[in-house]
């Protein structure tokens, strides 16, 4: 959980700056090196910054898990969006990955140096985007799919669309930051995080990228805005009320500390909170 990027530091120190003493979890990494600072546990803010935290990966060991009760299988409608800040383009770095076993999926990251969505049989990529956006600034990344046509979305606008033959099956795994724990770690914060059972409409993802969610809402299967602060390295899935026994919260780094995304202020671009049914 090192902080590569220089330019994550001043968030770092901004976290700290408002953690007071004590209030974070300190762990400490393997070897003689210094101890890092945990800030999967971390203070709720209350500065009226709407975006919260965002979870830091540090492209070495950090990845998380989640829930996938009413996650669409790949050959389904759905939606899934996204708020990311990658260091780099290079090697391949997966967002969140849906997928079966290795036997069927949907898999979101970088790779071939661009923003690209691919299956997770064959591997063979469902859409790219033919250029990469600039690394070490936040970019808007939303994947659709409605049975017949695999649409990417940047920033809000559709970069790329196919009609490529993609995998079927439900997923039984999710993950972010990696595809299984240790292979195509990704490096760069993430955000805003979204799955859907049905397709927005590029409307509604040019709308929704500008907004934190309410709630829930039909067809929402998980939403994740990494914002609960004071969770034992757990995030919850906003989609569902707090009551419903049934809910894709996250485990960051399967509870090891070493493996988990460090929280840090997030300055992704997300506005004020929609009205309901917004
Ligand atoms: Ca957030």
């Amino acid at each position: 959980m090192a902080f590569r990027a220089s330019r994550l530091a001043p968030l770092l120190l901004a976290s700290l700056a408002g953690a007071g003493c004590g209030a974070g979890v300190v762990a400490r990494d393997a070897g003689n090196a210094p101890p890092d600072v945990a800030l999967f546990d971390v203070p709720p803010l209350t500065d009226g910054n709407v975006a919260g935290y965002a979870l830091s990966f540090d492209g070495i060991n950090d990845y998380a898990t989640s829930g996938n009760a009413g996650f669409p299988a790949a050959s389904a409608p759905q939606t899934i969006s996204l708020w990311v800040n990658y260091v780099a383009t290079t090697a391949t770095q997966d967002f969140i990955v849906l997928r079966l076993d290795l036997d069927s999926g949907v898999q979101i990251g970088i790779r071939s140096g661009t923003i690209t969505v691919w299956r997770t049989f064959s591997g063979r990529t469902l859409v790219a985007a033919p250029i990469a956006p600039a690394a070490g600034e936040w970019h808007h990344v939303a994947y659709t799919f409605d049975r017949t046509t695999h649409v990417l979305y940047v920033d809000g606008a559709m970069a790329a669309s196919s009609t490529a033959t993609g995998d079927e099956r439900t997923p039984n795994q999710v993950w972010l930051g990696t595809v299984d724990g240790s292979a195509e770690l990704y490096s760069g914060l993430m955000d805003e995080v979204r799955v859907w059972s049905i397709v927005r409409s590029a409307a509604d993802i040019q709308k929704d990228m500008l907004h934190r969610d309410p709630g829930p809402e039909p067809g929402l299967m998980a939403y994740w805005t990494f914002d609960d602060s004071q969770n034992g390295g757990r995030c919850d899935d906003m989609s569902k009320a707090p009551t419903d026994p049934i809910r894709n919260d996250v485990t960051l780094g399967d509870g090891i500390a070493e493996r988990m995304p460090s929280r840090v202020l997030s300055d992704a671009p997300v506005g004020a909170v929609d009205a309901p049914g917004g």
